[in-house]
């Protein structure tokens, strides 16, 4: 199939570093998809970046005592260097604050206003003397209407979920200032009309059967409760600038809501990669393509963001009647919880990514991760299942069959494979064969917790090869026989670390470095490939330096559930 596949993670907010939750929500099983189809020899375009704008960009700055843009930078290259560190391989890590998205939006905001699709309003909104300001969004926090939560955000309640507008708020109060003395005033803001671009979203959604139930589910509901039109507007001074030309004279300065910019930045991102590239109009080819269909674009995300995805964007896009390229597919997350609770920036309260790096290396948690994916329901985090499932998983079962087959291979054929044999046992080829296959279909399918399962059980007929047939018994009284269990094992070390790749391309890259293999060869593999015609020749030198993975001890894991279970700030 000469299909191109598009692949975008949903773009993490600038204020601050994320923690592991995000990453299994969305950078990370991204990266596998990615990963895998470019094994498989498809090309792929896999882009994401930091959304830099709105309330909480200012306001975690203002924390900081940053101005804005140093912030953004300063957390930019934090963020890059965390998700490089997980071995996340972006083809373009961009930024929504690039000239190029500023010019994309406004760009889009004109089809829109020009096809009619922007609504003027004026409309009343809570301003503070105090502060001498409008309060946008987030910079007003009361009590939420529909549960009572008292530190419900003017743009959602954390509480329950609901997404909300500061004038519903009981008891609102100045975040800045936490003046209580605001008075609503009239200004001027821009309304995207999704009512009147409903029906062709509608049917643009009809024809998205393929999506999992969640992604429909949630759009359904977003549908059902009766579209509304949507202020793409707010009175920030950080963010992109509605052109003066369409403001009031006497209108404050106004900037684009920051979901009316992220998403267009999967598109400017996409720019600045080519820009980066060498050929400006490359990014034409994903988003403007001749043919549709030539491209399969998938879009990573945790469930909050779907209604943004399903509806608000692709409402934005068709309403250009430009022919941009839409989501085919969307792969909805639901939630890693921490200790049965929330993560929690302030209290400190779970694992964030960069001293998760600090704490292990990055394939524990990518593999960790990727087996408790909360794909079908929402899944816990504890420092506890962690420790076992790395004790287990890689220590137990990958680690000790590497270890096992290495320490022979040390003792008596000095690093040098004993026998030429491929594809090895018939039962133990079909059985790697059914599982290679299976992962493939899996990871195809962006079924990520059944593909990292797959993966264990391929391991673990690794495992039980190689106990079954005591290699270290065979060889005390006949070397050929012994050598050629050996043989197999270092056969099947080399179907590991194709299968491996894209989950924990780190290992991977270690065990075919263990077998002088060339970790180009691997990378471009299809795993269902990997059992079949090959052939390691007999005396081909091994490498004596293996993949170890350490133990968590019990002492270790009752020590890090202390320290970030929220109660110890100063962690
Ligand atoms: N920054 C929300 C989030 O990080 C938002 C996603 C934007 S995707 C265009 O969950
Ligand atoms: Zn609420």
């Amino acid at each position: 199939m000469s299909q191109r596949y598009l692949v975008t993670s949903a773009l993490p907010y600038i204020n601050g570093v994320k923690h592991i939750g995000n990453l299994i929500g969305s950078m990370l099983p991204g990266d596998v998809y990615a990963r895998y189809l470019r094994q498989e020899g498809h090309e792929v375009l896999y882009v994401c970046g930091t959304d830099e704008h709105g309330t909480p960009a200012e306001l975690a700055a203002q924390e900081a005592a940053m101005p804005v843009e140093e912030y953004c930078a300063k957390m930019y290259d934090v963020q890059t260097r965390t998700y490089d560190g997980f071995g996340i391989q972006f083809d373009y890590f961009g930024r929504t604050s690039s000239p190029s998205n500023h010019e994309l939006t406004t760009m889009i905001f004109e089809h829109l206003y020009n096809n009619g699709f922007i609504e003027e309003k004026f409309i009343n909104q809570y301003y503070s003397p105090v502060d001498a300001r409008f309060l946008p969004d987030r910079y007003v926090e009361g009590t939420c209407p529909h549960c009572g939560y008292e530190k419900a955000r003017g743009d959602q309640c954390d509480g329950c979920g609901t997404l909300l507008d500061p004038e519903d708020l009981l008891n609102p109060y100045s975040v800045i200032s936490k003046s209580k003395d605001l008075v609503l005033k009239q200004t001027q803001h821009f309304f995207l009309n999704i009512p009147k671009l409903a029906p062709d979203v509608i049917a643009w959604i009809e024809q998205r059967q393929n999506w999992q139930d969640i992604v429909r589910g949630i759009a359904q509901k977003w549908i059902s409760e009766g579209l509304q039109s949507r202020c793409i507007t707010r009175d920030l001074k950080w963010g992109i600038k509605v052109p003066k030309r369409y403001q009031a004279s006497d209108a404050e300065d106004k900037v684009f809501y920051v979901w009316f910019d992220a998403p267009n930045g999967y598109v400017s991102i996409t720019m600045d990669w080519a820009i980066a590239s060498g050929d400006k109009d490359a990014w034409k080819r994903w988003w403007l393509p001749d043919n549709v269909d030539d491209v399969f674009y998938v879009e990573f995300m945790a469930k909050d963001n779907i209604p943004f995805h399903t509806i608000f964007w692709p409402a934005m896009l068709l309403g250009t009647k430009l022919p941009f390229k839409k989501v085919d597919d969307i792969k909805g997350f639901n939630w890693l919880t921490y200790d049965k609770g929330k993560f929690s920036t302030s209290q400190k309260r779970g694992v964030f990514t960069d001293k998760a790096l600090e704490l292990f290396p990055a394939d524990y948690w990518r593999y960790y991760l990727l087996a408790n994916c909360p794909e079908s329901s929402d899944s816990d985090f504890t420092f506890e299942s962690f420790a076992l499932t790395v004790n287990k998983d890689l220590a137990d079962i990958l680690g000790n069959f590497i270890n096992r087959t290495w320490v022979l291979l040390q003792k008596y054929f000095d690093m040098k494979l004993p026998a030429s044999v491929s594809p090895g046992p018939k039962e133990l080829q079909a059985k790697c064969e059914k599982i290679v296959q299976e992962i493939s279909t899996l990871l195809s399918a962006r079924k990520f917790r059944q593909a990292t399962a797959a993966l264990r059980s391929l391991w673990v007929t690794g495992n039980e090869y190689i106990t079954e047939n005591e290699p270290w018994s065979v060889l005390k009284k006949d070397t050929q026989a012994g050598g050629e269990i050996l043989s197999h094992c270092v056969h099947l070390m080399r179907v590991f670390a194709i299968a491996c790749a894209p989950f924990i391309p780190h290992t991977a890259k270690k065990i075919a470095d263990m077998l002088n293999l060339d970790w180009e060869d691997i990378t471009h593999t299809p795993i269902a490939k990997a059992v079949s015609f090959y052939r390691l020749k007999q005396g081909h030198v091994l490498r004596a330096e293996a993949v170890v993975f350490a133990k968590i001890d019990a002492a270790q894991v009752e020590a890090l559930t202390i320290q970030y279970d929220g109660n110890h700030a100063d962690s």
